[in-house]
């Protein structure tokens, strides 16, 4: 065991000021803030947000607020460990609620943090990106990766709503933020790859002779091509857990470079999750019914919620129905950083 370390208040108050003169700090009485041992201490706390409430706020900015004055309408779901007003959810991950009304458009930009949407309500909203038109059904999940042009469209009759999930505060922590602007996109006249070039799995396209090889080839997820596959695992398996995780269709890598997503189903029941791991989550319900508990934490949730769960968090599922939910997390950034962990408990 390592003995206790010095404090401040050991020190005597002249050196204290000629530290503070010389733009100098004592590394030891601050050490074990930052170096916690054997595992981090999160400043996140776990969050929920019932989409019920978050819905109504959302539609009533709808009427206070028209979309060109907002840019993007959007209602940030901070982290509890935070507090209200901070722009993450967990520490790497940014969650937002968008609305668009009927006949609104969000103005096209790029920005160095890359974005995914996962559709909750609506039917007729649309994203562009770099000109290909994604059309946005509920459950899907559509890419919009940094440096990428985008902008959002909505030709329904009734109001559209979607999750939004960015990197950002990675890039803020690096100040290496910003976005550009630029004019609304012209669509091509073709449908998305999801439903053209990558419609099935192990087929990639050639083009004179050439195997594509583009950094982000498929950028809508269609939620019934994920369900289908979750519910076809199920049926030949006795597995509570059964899992998906969107990759690139060419290489087999994350579909961008620091935020992962997992279709998952939960079976009825009780399911202990026996590991902790370093990645820090979001979990946004599809479908289904249950609680879950994430440290000691009793979440209770139904189809179209939120809820997160720090780092090295201990989670167990009292799932009432069976539910398919989308799983945000930072293991590739973790992965690419080489210190992804998991732990048994
Ligand atoms: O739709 O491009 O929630 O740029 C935050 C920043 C959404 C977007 C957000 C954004 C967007």
């Amino acid at each position: 065991m390592s003995p206790k370390l010095g404090t401040i208040d050991e020190l005597p108050k002249e050196y204290l000021d000629k530290l503070e003169e010389a733009g100098v700090a004592p590394l030891w009485p601050m050490m074990r803030n930052v170096l916690p041992h054997n595992l981090p201490k999160p400043v996140t706390k776990s969050g929920f947000w019932n989409y019920g409430k978050v819905r109504e706020l959302l539609l009533r900015a709808g009427e206070l607020t028209p979309v060109e004055k907002a840019e993007r309408r959007v209602l940030v779901l901070s982290d509890p460990g935070r507090g209200v007003g901070s722009m993450q959810a967990t520490s790497s991950i940014y969650l937002g609620m968008q609305l668009l009304l009927p006949g609104e458009t969000a103005p096209a930009h790029r920005h160095t943090p890359s974005a995914a949407r996962i559709i909750i309500e609506g039917e007729g909203g649309y994203t562009v990106v770099n000109g290909e038109k994604l059309p946005m059904e509920e459950g899907d999940l559509v890419l919009t990766p940094g440096g990428e042009w985008h902008d959002h469209g909505h030709e329904g009759d009734k109001p559209v709503i979607w999750l939004d999930a960015l990197d950002l505060p990675l890039f803020v922590y690096l100040e290496g933020s910003y976005s550009e602007e630029t004019e609304l996109q012209i669509p091509k006249n073709k449908p998305d790859t999801s439903q053209l070039e990558y419609l099935s799995s192990g087929l990639v396209p050639v083009t004179a002779g050439k195997r594509s090889s583009i950094k982000y080839p498929m950028m809508r997820f269609p939620w019934a091509k994920t369900k289908e596959v979750l519910e076809k695992l199920s049926n030949n398996s006795s597995d509570k857990i059964l899992s998906v995780d969107y990759v690139n269709p060419e290489n087999g890598q994350s579909v961008l470079p620091t935020m992962g997503f997992t279709g998952t189903m939960l079976k009825k029941g009780k399911i202990k999750i026996d590991k902790i791991s370093s990645i820090s989550s979001a979990f946004h319900i599809i479908k289904g019914k249950g609680e879950t508990t994430v440290n000691g934490k009793k979440i209770t949730w139904s189809a179209k919620d939120t809820f997160t769960a720090p780092v090295f968090s201990q989670i167990e599922h009292s799932i009432e129905e069976n539910t398919f939910l989308i799983h945000i997390h930072d293991k590739p950034l973790q992965e690419k950083l080489g210190y992804f962990e998991e732990r048994s408990i």
